[in-house]
């Protein structure tokens, strides 16, 4: 039996067990302390009533569609909304992401009731405080595209934007150029609506924490500073790549990206010596919150090392005035407004320009065919139309 006496001394050795845990955890800072009070006595909530579910995340990663469910379906008179506030109060921290099989579109479409045509959508009720468009380059991607746009959309809507989703689809089989792109989505979304942020984004990285803010800096921000595939740490202090946010008098400033980079690599470099040489500076979130996932996959068929980057790199400041906006040629194949993204198939050409010459048969075959037929005209034109290049996706789809 215990006496009172050895009750008394557990009591004491009880509370002092708790006082060495409480002078562990002050040297971690307060917030610690918190949660691990929170975490002895509370269950983790995803779906908290009050809209936040902060504590939740922190855990283990939150629902990236935790928050979202109140929201009315009918907008409220513009003239009456207030400002949304200055921190959206659905933000909710960590966000778990993985990429299960069997994920559709019309599923992601159903878990967005609120996006309208061509990928758009307002907070129903209040007025957003920033329009923020995404520009995604694209070709061969759909199945990362899918994975991006069920959480991107979510993501967005968290932070109460004025937001709108475009994708540049690079029609035909040559090279990629990624930064040629980013001027078309420019060009393009511009021309739509008078939006004061850019993100250039690539198709297949997913944010991982919400309180990373698509809205702009003062400076040019990149925002991937913390990627899965660099073991979440920025890879070089000039590290450019993944997705940066520009507003449109930056973008101007630095004319814009290079339209000569086909291939892969360099052209994110080039974009950030840019910003230098345009008096600017790169801003970036903290490595906690700038983090993202990348898509696992190999290099794309069509988007082969660039061999002449580094050449091309260390001329960045002779030639950023006479190659970027201010020379973007390409022609725009189609525009569609998808439910939940705007998808604009463009050609961009090639080196040799937009209509480039079929290239001159090999020596030998062409005595043969002088004597044959002539070749068909045109033959070497990429495919004109969305559906052709759709047809394309469809076959060569290479995603991993
Ligand atoms: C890195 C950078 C990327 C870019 C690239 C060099 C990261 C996370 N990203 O990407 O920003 O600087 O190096 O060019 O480090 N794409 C297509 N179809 C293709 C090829 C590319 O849609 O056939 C798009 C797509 O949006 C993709 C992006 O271009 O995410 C970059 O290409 P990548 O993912 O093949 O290259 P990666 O991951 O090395
Ligand atoms: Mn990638």
């Amino acid at each position: 039996m215990i006496s009172i006496q050895s009750k008394w001394r557990y009591l004491f050795m009880f509370l002092g067990i708790q006082l060495v845990v409480m002078a562990l955890l002050s040297r971690e800072g307060y917030q610690k302390r918190v949660s691990y009070f929170i975490r002895i006595f509370r269950k983790p909530d995803a779906t908290s009533s009050s809209g936040r579910n902060h504590t939740a995340a922190v855990i283990g990663g939150g629902d990236v569609y935790a928050n979202l469910s109140h929201l009315s379906k009918t907008h409220s008179q513009g003239d009456e909304m207030p400002y949304c506030p200055k921190t959206s109060p659905l933000i909710g921290g960590p966000i778990h992401v993985s990429f299960p099989s069997g994920l559709t579109t019309a599923q992601v479409q159903r878990k967005n009731p609120l996006v309208v045509r061509g990928g758009r959508y307002r907070p129903p009720d209040c007025a957003a405080r920033h329009r923020t468009a995404i520009i995604i380059p694209h070709r061969h991607r759909e199945h990362h595209l899918k994975f991006l746009l069920y959480y991107l959309h979510p993501f967005l809507q968290r932070q109460q934007l004025n937001y709108g989703i475009y994708v540049i689809h690079q029609a035909g089989n040559y090279t990629f150029n990624r930064a040629k792109l980013m001027n078309v989505g420019f060009r393009e979304a511009m021309k739509e609506e008078d939006w004061d942020c850019l993100f250039f984004h690539d198709v297949d990285l997913i944010p991982e924490d919400d309180r990373n803010t698509y809205v702009c800096d003062s400076n040019p921000k990149h925002a991937a500073i913390a990627m899965d595939k660099f073991g979440y740490k920025l890879p070089y202090k000039m590290y450019f790549g993944g997705v940066s946010a520009l507003t449109p008098l930056h973008y101007l400033k630095i004319n814009g990206f290079p339209n000569n980079y086909w291939g892969w690599g360099g052209e994110d470099d080039d974009i950030g010596v840019r910003v230098t040489l345009g008096g600017m500076y790169i801003t970036r979130p903290s490595v906690k919150v700038g983090r993202y996932k990348m898509i696992k996959h190999k290099l794309d068929k069509g988007n082969g090392v660039n061999p002449k980057r580094f050449n091309m790199l260390a001329k960045t400041r002779q030639t950023w005035r006479l190659d970027g906006m201010n020379t973007a040629e390409y022609e725009t194949i189609s525009r569609q407004y998808l439910p939940l993204y705007t998808n604009i198939t463009v050609n961009i050409g090639t080196e040799a320009g937009l209509h480039p010459p079929p290239p001159p048969p090999p020596p030998a075959k062409a005595a043969v065919e002088k004597t044959a037929h002539a070749p068909a005209k045109g033959s070497a034109q990429p495919p004109a139309t969305l559906e052709e290049s759709h047809a394309e996706n469809a076959s060569a789809t290479s995603d991993r």
